[in-house]
């Protein structure tokens, strides 16, 4: 069976205002769709990997055969880290998280501000397409850092809690090339109870 993508979890307006219906629309239904088609294609030479939970490829991706192994990286990176992104946003976000993500981003940044600080500052960084990321060790501990193009942090062994798209095709309609506006306004939309969801289930 050819992956899928998940429905997105609202409508395309209910970012607004910091993130446009129209960039929504053509980041969901373009660029996440395209990412999704040429995966499928690319797994279609070795169709047995249709049975492999796309978590289980991008973390494994010395044992995807070499023909299509970068076009799995980076197709099928794509698809996962989009639906990272899409499912960590929401209308009626912002505010923190609490409970125990709160807590160990205390214990790691020293409160939830330099958190914030430090986030904007891995996407501000990333040099060209790609993401900033809060991810966790298998134990636990959390990391802050930031991939380029469609890599994955599945692909050091690390699972994605909170991430944002700083490709261009992410904000430019509405921010242009001013992408450090796109981050500070990026608070306003995360939906910390699954970005909390996503924490709790790597225990
Ligand atoms: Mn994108």
């Amino acid at each position: 069976m050819p992956f899928e993508l998940p429905a997105l979890p609202y409508a395309y307006d209910a970012l607004e205002p910091v993130i446009d219906a129209r960039t929504v629309e053509i980041h969901f239904s373009k660029h996440h769709a395209t990412y999704l088609k040429n995966l499928n294609t690319a797994i279609e030479k070795h169709p047995e990997f249709f049975e492999w939970p796309l978590k289980k490829i991008l973390g494994s991706l010395d044992q995807i055969p070499e023909d299509i192994r970068t076009a799995v990286r980076n197709n099928g990176g794509g698809v996962y880290n989009h639906n990272v992104y899409w499912f960590c946003l929401g209308p009626g976000g912002g505010g923190q998280p609490s409970g125990m993500l709160l807590d160990k981003l205390t214990k790691k940044f020293g409160d939830f501000d330099t958190f914030k600080t430090e986030f904007e500052k891995a996407g501000l960084t990333r040099f060209g397409s790609g993401y900033a990321w809060l991810s966790a060790k298998p134990d636990g501990e959390l990391v802050l850092h930031s991939t380029a193009n469609q890599d994955s942090p599945l692909q050091d062994g690390l699972e994605p809690i909170l991430v944002v798209d700083v490709w261009e095709h992410a904000y430019y309609l509405k921010y242009q090339n001013r992408r450090a506006d796109y981050l500070a306004s990026f608070w306003d939309i995360i939906n910390w109870k699954e970005v909390e969801n996503r924490y709790s289930a790597i225990k």
